[in-house]
């Protein structure tokens, strides 16, 4: 068996993984990142559109801000479409100059994939049956499957950047483990398309048919979802249809501003809730989607991956530079602080703008309350765009 030896073993190269390894490498940690899929599989996954700026800096701050900076969109507001009329919440006027940029998850991925790869950094790819070792050990071990070789790494710490059905969750034990979920009764039909954005900034939009939101990647890339069952099944939503009832979800005066295109995407995402605690075991740390889902209503995920990064990665710098655990033992409190606060207003957000169906007309009634509330209250808005932009790590 082939063995490295390593500070940090990392398991999975998404957004999490790949960034701790950025940061960490740059303070002169070494790392291993361990990925079950290949190069392409990774870099062609959709997910995320909006970063906070905390995510911003943290790339930039790692060496990888670059295309980001003239690529990425600032976005100062968003609407909200509700009843027929669209409102603009102006988040920077609201936030005292903070804004959003919107990037695709796809090029950060590429970004730091890169950046590791131009620095020489150890990212393996098609590593099959990644098994965690002795995580209460001082010398915990990652041992994996390539090819028809059995590998082995080493290392001071493990970080868990697995994402929701990686092992990582799964080494704690049951006994310690407590999660938090929350299923929700709808899922999101999300569509990539060649075709210029609705508007200037993304619509969120609460509809008698059901939500849906009008995002962007470029001037000439859209991504836009639509409510739907969650386990609906794409034959039944052939582009036609999608594009109909992305028209029929605006307001009427709006409804000539969507321009269709060659769709290039489709996929259907369920929504969940889900918090992972502790999200430490020994030298066991979960980071990301390995501890927590949100709903993508208030595009939290990719953000909060970034948080939990950056209280793990300024953690493991004060031990390795100062043989301080500190912040090692207080990391799982800290990033939980921050995933909880995301966790309401993701939930808050898809509660406020999302059809539940005839089932309880009082809840309905509310919902639509709270959000007349929003779009009529300074406060109420302000309180919604310094979630949005992001609350501070
Ligand atoms: P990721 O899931 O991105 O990465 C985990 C990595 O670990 C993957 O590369 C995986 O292949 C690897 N892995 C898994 N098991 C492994 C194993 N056994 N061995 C080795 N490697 C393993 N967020 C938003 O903010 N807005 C959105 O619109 C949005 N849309 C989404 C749509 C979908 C379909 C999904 C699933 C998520 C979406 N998200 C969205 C959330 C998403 O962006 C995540 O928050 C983000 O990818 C989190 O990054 P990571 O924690 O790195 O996890
Ligand atoms: C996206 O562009 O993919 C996106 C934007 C905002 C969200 C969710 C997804 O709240």
């Amino acid at each position: 068996m082939g063995t490295t030896r390593t500070q940090v073993g990392i398991i999975g190269a998404g957004p999490a993984g790949l960034l701790l390894a950025q940061i960490l490498d740059k303070a002169g940690i070494s790392t291993v990142i361990l990925e079950r899929r290949d190069r392409s599989y990774v870099e062609g996954r959709i997910r995320a559109g909006v970063l906070e700026q905390g995510t911003v800096d943290l790339m930039r701050a790692a060496g990888v801000g670059e295309r980001l900076d003239r690529e990425g969109l600032i976005h100062k507001g968003i609407y909200f479409s509700v009843d027929d009329v669209r409102t603009q919440i102006d988040l920077e006027e609201l936030t005292g100059g903070r804004h959003v940029v919107v990037y695709g998850q796809t090029e950060v991925t590429k970004d730091l994939i890169a950046a590791r790869l131009a620095a020489g950094g150890d990212l393996r790819f098609d590593c099959v049956d990644v098994t965690l070792h002795d995580v209460e050990s001082d010398k915990p071990r990652l041992t994996y499957v390539s090819g028809d070789s059995e590998h082995e790494v080493v290392c001071d710490f493990i970080a868990g950047c697995d994402g929701f059905h990686g092992p990582s969750r799964q080494a704690l034990p049951a006994s310690l483990l407590k999660v938090y979920e929350r299923v929700y009764p709808f899922g999101w039909l999300g569509i990539l398309a060649q075709a210029p954005p609705v508007a200037d900034e993304l619509i969120y939009s609460r509809h008698p048919r059901g939500f849906a939101l009008y995002s962007m990647r470029s001037m000439k890339v859209v991504r836009h979802y639509i409510q739907c069952l969650p386990d609906t099944d794409l034959e039944d939503w052939p582009d036609d249809r999608v594009w109909d009832e992305l028209r029929l979800r605006l307001a009427p005066q709006d409804q000539h501003l969507l321009q269709t295109g060659k769709v290039f995407e489709k996929s259907v995402t369920p929504m969940r809730s889900f918090v992972a605690e502790p999200m430490r075991f020994g030298r066991l740390f979960l980071a990301g989607d390995a501890g927590h889902i949100v709903p993508p209503t208030g595009a939290k995920g990719l953000n909060l991956a970034a948080s939990d990064v950056h209280y793990l990665s300024r953690a493991l710098m004060a031990f390795y530079a100062e043989n301080s655990e500190a912040g090692l033992d207080t990391y799982s409190e800290t990033a939980l602080a921050r995933i909880w606060k995301a966790q309401r207003f993701s939930w808050w957000m898809t509660s406020m703008l999302h059809n539940f169906g005839p089932a309880d007309d009082f809840d309905t009634r509310v919902r639509g309350a709270e959000l007349a509330y929003v779009l009529s209250s300074r406060a109420a808005m302000t309180s919604l765009a310094e979630n949005y932009v992001g609350l501070p790590f």
